[in-house]
């Protein structure tokens, strides 16, 4: 069976300690890799070997371009690669090869966007109005950056920090989720391969709470960006604290999405779907909050459930399926413990809700399920499930200014502000609840699409900084104000500023 090696100091090697770590597939529990668990010694030679290369080695003094065109190749190479990448992803993840076929197109537009972004200069002159002067603003890469990520995007949300950092001149120390390490690995070998200094790239393999301290609390590492859950999240912030780090965080959200009764429902309820379903709910900008009109609440839902009971969960390689199985075993488990709680606390479950027998039983499968009459006082509600779970809350008024508010207030009723939508036929009132809505993301008649042009993050705990776009660039760069007098002279502060311009002067003349 392949074993999956860690990447340091330009080598592929085992960990020091020689331990290994099974992963499974989880839409049939079998083993079908196993991979090197770094420990942390590990973690130590891969930021020795990253600062080595950032203080004294050759990728951060390569050209913008240069780098540039690197990532155009390595985009290339990743569409040319992606049946290989797509079929690692689906055994590593569960979810269907059709997505896992579309999430390596996505990752290859991010390395294509940012390589394109070589050309958008960063630099500014500064015009101080000061005979002599000139001053400019230039940027540098931060240095070496810790790119930590988790296992419902994995080559996706590592392409969205690999692509910046680099392209910026970083070396960087990329350690994904224990339980999907494939990808990531692949993308390693093709960045060599394609032409990065393997200096300025480190991988590790592993699970993070062992050498995740290692890594967060380390002074010879700059910056640490992390996508995953917000305790780890919280964790991560407060062991970065000690060396004053930069810290990106992207930790989910509980993401609204709001239907008003004048919604061109079709497209809402078909859309309410994909939201919340896709990829089992496992994505951190899931619609898994409905907040529907009480008005057309009956409409909605019950056409929901129908829908919902005719999603077929199966075979990530079945053409035929619609969406695939969750991570791992204590995944499914918290999700369902979810949904028992929620019943508990007076949620109606409408369809879902149990877990599989038959011919799903061996992997890690959970139907849709939808819980109705939910509020905040609900765990399911407050808390990101991860899984495929919607629950409906509604709003009402007796007039449009009071059903709007409300609706506002029951979105913005969360810890978490990612992502959220809006349906509605009439436009300045999507307009008006777009730009209330605390979320970083909202859609309005619409749910999921990004682009790598636009910024992705999150306000409140749904973290810090933003990924992709220029501002995902900017992240991974540092920002100094260069000031040169081209004719100095005595600033003449001090008192005795008159004799050092004298002396000054007498030893210059004496030079003469
Ligand atoms: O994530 P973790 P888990 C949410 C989702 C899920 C919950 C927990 O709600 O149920 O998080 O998932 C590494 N120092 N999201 O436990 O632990 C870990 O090895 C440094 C939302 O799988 O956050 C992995 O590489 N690193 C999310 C990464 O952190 C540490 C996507 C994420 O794992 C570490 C996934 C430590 N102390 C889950 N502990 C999103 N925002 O999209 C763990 N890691």
């Amino acid at each position: 069976m392949t074993i999956l090696q860690l990447f340091i100091d330009s080598t592929f090697s085992d960990s020091e300690s020689g331990n290994t770590r099974d992963i499974e597939y989880p839409a049939d529990s079998t083993i079908h890799l196993t991979a090197a668990e770094a420990s942390s010694a590990d973690a130590e030679r891969a930021i020795a070997a990253a600062r080595r290369e950032f203080d004294s080695g050759q990728w951060r003094h390569t050209t913008v371009a240069h780098r540039g065109d690197i990532l155009r190749k390595v985009a290339r190479r990743l569409l040319k690669d992606k049946e290989t990448i797509a079929r690692l992803e689906t055994f590593d993840t569960g979810k269907t090869y059709a997505e896992c076929e579309m999430d390596v197109d996505d990752v290859a537009s991010v390395f294509s966007y940012y390589a394109d972004q070589a050309t958008a200069s960063n630099g500014r002159v500064v015009d101080p109005s000061v005979p002599g002067i000139s001053s400019k603003i230039v940027t540098e890469p931060v240095g070496v950056c810790v790119l930590i990520t988790p296992w419902n995007y994995p080559l996706l949300q590592a392409s969205w920090k690999v692509a910046p950092a680099l392209l910026a001149g970083n070396s960087i120390i990329l350690k994904p989720s224990e339980l999907t390490p494939s990808t990531t690995h692949y993308l390693v070998k093709v960045l060599i391969e394609e032409g990065v200094e393997p200096a300025a790239v480190q991988l590790l393999l592993g699970a993070g709470a062992d050498i995740g301290p290692t890594l967060t609390e380390s002074p010879d590492v700059d910056m640490v960006s992390f996508t995953g859950g917000l305790e780890t999240g919280r964790t991560i912030m407060k062991s970065a604290a000690g060396t004053v780090k930069r810290v990106a965080l992207e930790l989910g959200g509980k993401n609204p999405n709001v239907i008003f009764a004048d919604a061109d429902l079709p497209a809402a309820i078909d859309n309410a779907l994909t939201a919340v379903f896709l990829d089992s709910g496992q994505v951190c900008s899931a619609g898994a909050r409905l907040v529907v009109e009480e008005s057309i609440h009956d409409k909605v839902v019950d056409e929901l459930v129908r829908r919902a009971r005719e999603i077929r969960v199966g075979d990530p390689f079945d053409s035929a399926t619609e969406t695939g199985s969750l991570i791992s075993s204590e995944h499914r488990q918290k999700v369902h413990t979810y949904v028992e709680r929620a019943r508990e606390q007076g949620a109606t479950l409408l369809c879902g809700g149990e877990i599989p027998e038959g011919d799903l039983a061996k992997g890690y499968f959970y139907p849709p399920t939808i819980l109705d009459r939910c509020d905040q006082s609900m765990d399911c509600v407050h808390d990101e499930s991860f899984g495929p779970v919607l629950t409906v809350e509604t709003f009402s008024g007796d007039s449009d200014e009071e059903r709007e508010k409300n609706a506002i207030a029951i979105a913005n009723d969360t810890i978490y502000g990612l992502a959220g939508a809006v349906w509605t036929a009439d436009a300045s009132r999507a307009e008006r609840v777009a730009r209330q809505l605390r979320h970083g993301t909202i859609w309005i008649n619409d749910y999921h699409p990004y682009v790598p042009h636009a910024e992705w993050g999150g306000m409140k705990q749904s973290g810090n900084g933003r990924e992709l776009g220029p501002t995902g660039l900017a992240e991974y760069l540092e920002i100094k104000h260069i000031w040169h007098n081209t004719q100095p002279a005595v600033a003449g502060w001090f008192a005795n500023s008159e004799d050092a311009s004298a002396t000054a002067g007498e030893a210059n003349s004496g030079d003469n």
